[in-house]
């Protein structure tokens, strides 16, 4: 990138040029900031060979970091990891390559997911298992959920794993997909919600945990043709937000694909926009809002004073956002204007 400004850097300067928050308060938003920049985040997305892990990787973020398979043999034979700034994505092979590979990917899956960062927390932020919604046969997919990741999800199961069905386009064997508008007509989009209901049904009933499907399509590329836009990309955005720390949103916005077309197609996201909106806006704020610390000062009520300041920096927030990732930040815009 020629701009080598950052999205921290806009934020940063947004709320320098605010003139009407006293600047006891700008110090602290400043410095939120500069602590948001540098939250580590860390993704491992999974699923089985030729499931569309790269092409999630590619398209999700902000640029061509992982080679998508064309042929049978499996693409990603070992974990990669791919560093974005502070964000870094761990891309690992599922199971169902045959018994000595398995075990082998077993072991690497759960070492990564009982790491632990120099605070004792759990390195892995967020595991992403990405379902391949064109086959039927999901065995090899929950013996990796079921016996791989859950067991050594610890304390945070309930948290820190998410499950994704991608290749919605193709779930039906192509029927039923609506190539025009570019998502499900009603038969294929029943189709899909049956199968995530069935993967929460499952996976509640054999391990207790609870999670909460969702259907995509990362689109694809062929060799000279233009790339097919992918489908409910956001919406897969906003739960892997959703799902991470609020304090580590932004780092993951930063590197998020600047290419709009890729947001483009999506369900409704009003609810998790909003919640995400406030997250992000809160994340900037954290402190100011604990009356005795700046409230105080200023001598207002707290209430009165974090919804003011944390309506304006929300609007900056959200329009700084915007310029990255415009399915996030239009929609702030609209909430927060
Ligand atoms: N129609 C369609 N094809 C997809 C989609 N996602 C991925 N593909 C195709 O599926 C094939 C495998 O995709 P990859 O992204 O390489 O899958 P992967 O999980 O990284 O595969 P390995 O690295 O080999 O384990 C490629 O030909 C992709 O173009 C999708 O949403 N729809
Ligand atoms: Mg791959």
């Amino acid at each position: 990138m020629a701009d080598e400004r950052t999205m921290f850097d806009n934020l940063a300067e947004e709320i320098n040029s605010m003139d009407d928050i006293s600047e006891e308060v700008k110090q602290k938003l400043l410095a939120n900031i500069m602590k948001a920049k540098d939250q580590p985040v860390n993704l491992l997305i999974t699923g089985p060979t030729g499931c569309g892990k790269s092409s999630t990787i590619n398209a999700m973020f902000n640029m061509e970091v992982a080679k998508v398979g064309v042929g049978v043999d499996p693409e990603t034979t070992d974990i990669q990891d791919y560093q974005l700034g502070n964000l870094k994505i761990y891309d690992s092979p599922g199971l169902g390559d045959g018994k000595e590979r398995d075990i082998a990917h077993a072991k690497k899956i759960t070492e990564l997911l009982h790491r632990r960062d120099s605070d004792g927390n759990a390195l892995i932020d967020l595991v992403l298992v990405i379902v391949d919604g064109s086959t039927r046969d999901l065995g090899t997919t929950y013996e990796l959920i079921e016996n791989v990741i859950i067991p050594s999800l610890g304390e945070e199961r309930h948290k820190r794993l998410l499950i994704a069905v991608n290749q919605a386009d193709v779930a039906m064997k192509g029927k039923h997909w609506d190539s025009v508008n570019c998502r499900p007509d009603s038969v294929l989009t029943d189709f899909l919600n049956d199968k995530v209901r069935s993967i929460r049904e499952r996976i509640l009933a054999n391990t207790g945990v609870h999670v909460d499907p969702i259907f995509y399509s990362a689109g694809y590329k062929e060799e000279g043709q233009a790339q097919t836009p992918p489908y409910n990309l956001s919406k897969l955005m906003l739960y892997i937000l959703r799902a991470i720390p609020p304090k580590k949103r932004l780092v993951v916005i930063e590197q998020s694909n600047q290419n709009q077309d890729m947001w483009r197609k999506s369900d409704e996201l009003e609810d998790y926009q909003r919640e995400i909106k406030k997250s992000l806006s809160e994340s900037v704020c954290e402190g100011v809002a604990k009356g005795s610390d700046i409230g105080g000062n200023i001598g207002g009520t707290i209430g009165g004073i974090f919804g003011s300041v944390g309506e304006k920096v929300g609007r900056v927030v959200g329009s700084v956002v915007g310029g990255v990732v415009g399915f996030v930040g239009g929609l702030l815009g609209g909430i927060f204007g």
